[in-house]
């Protein structure tokens, strides 16, 4: 008997199916062909299996609509992206890149401010003012000044219905906290920074979706550095969600808003409606992409 669902957990050749019907969870291995026909099933790709043994069999992997590398995870529709304000420090120039790299995979990022308690009410309310710009931006902000209160756990919840949503963000940054805060049955492992990196080492990284607000949400271990490897000068532009609103005005078709004249970016950042900080870091990226070039 054919069914569908979709793989939540992955473990050592093993692969539990969310059945699309029953909403049963089926354990299941690959098909013998699989390794042959070079695929690798990953959590979140749609199945459909067989069910009728004591074992499920993986029949066929669905087209992926995009997917991770590190975690392994497929068909994403949105990303936390946990910012903390300290340990690690706010940057923009990282965020902006987080950002980039996600909005490059097809995937809605959301960003969400955490260790605002170790801040001064000055710095916050600068940082709060730099997280409105990206409000402007377009981006769905949560910044309230107790990181982790019930109202704000609430509306973070509502927008997980339907979809699949990753926690990602720094190592460190509280990803794991939060999911905690949202649901106390995770109980996920968290640690101080300076215990990250070790425990990075040893521990394999496992990924696996769990049921939360009607939707599959997942953390992930998170990064120290990233790269903007795979984006090129001409798609940079156009993960810039601001840029891309006010693009079509640009005298010039594929504008890069740099040198060309009658530039609408570059008005609409002369009078402050485009943040400085997001057009400067846009400029390095694509130097830095300019150099990846020279490189390879
Ligand atoms: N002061 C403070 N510490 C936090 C907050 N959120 C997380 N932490 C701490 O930061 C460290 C890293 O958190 P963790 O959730 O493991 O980060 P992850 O690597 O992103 O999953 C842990 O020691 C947490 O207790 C916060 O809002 N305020
Ligand atoms: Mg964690
Ligand atoms: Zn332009």
């Amino acid at each position: 008997m054919e069914s569908k669902g979709r793989i939540i957990k992955s473990i050592s050749g093993f692969y539990d199916v969310l059945d699309e019907k029953s909403h049963e969870l089926v354990r299941t291995r690959a098909r013998g062909n699989f390794r042959k026909r070079g695929i690798k099933p990953i959590v979140g790709d749609f199945a459909e299996y067989d069910a009728s043994g004591d074992l499920g069999y993986l029949l066929e992997i669905l087209p992926r609509e995009n997917s991770l590398v590190r975690p392994p995870i497929a068909n994403v529709d949105q990303a936390i992206v946990v910012t903390s304000a300290v340990e690690p420090k706010f940057s923009s120039n990282l965020l902006d890149k987080i950002l980039v790299n996600i909005e490059h995979n097809g995937i809605k990022p959301l960003i969400y401010l955490t260790k605002t308690d170790l801040l001064s009410d000055d710095s916050y309310r600068e940082l709060k003012n730099t997280l409105s710009g990206y409000n402007e931006a377009g981006y769905v902000v949560f910044d309230e000044v107790d990181s982790y209160s019930t109202s704000q756990i609430d509306r973070l919840e509502s927008h997980f219905a339907d979809k699949v949503t990753v926690f990602t963000g720094q190592s460190g940054a509280g990803k794991s906290t939060l999911l905690n805060h949202i649901n106390p049955d995770l109980k996920l492992a968290t640690a101080a920074i300076s215990q990250t990196l070790n425990r990075g080492k040893h521990t394999t990284r496992q990924v696996s979706l769990f049921e939360i607000a009607d939707g599959l949400v997942a953390d992930t271990p998170g990064f120290s550095s990233l790269e903007l490897i795979d984006i090129d000068k001409e798609e940079l532009p156009t993960l810039f969600p601001e840029f891309v609103k006010y693009s079509p005005e640009c005298q010039f078709r594929g504008c890069h808003h740099v040198n060309e004249p009658g530039c609408k970016v570059k008005e609409m950042l002369a009078s402050g409606k485009i943040m400085q900080s997001r057009y400067d870091n846009y400029l390095y990226f694509l130097n830095e992409i300019n150099s990846y070039k020279k490189r390879y």
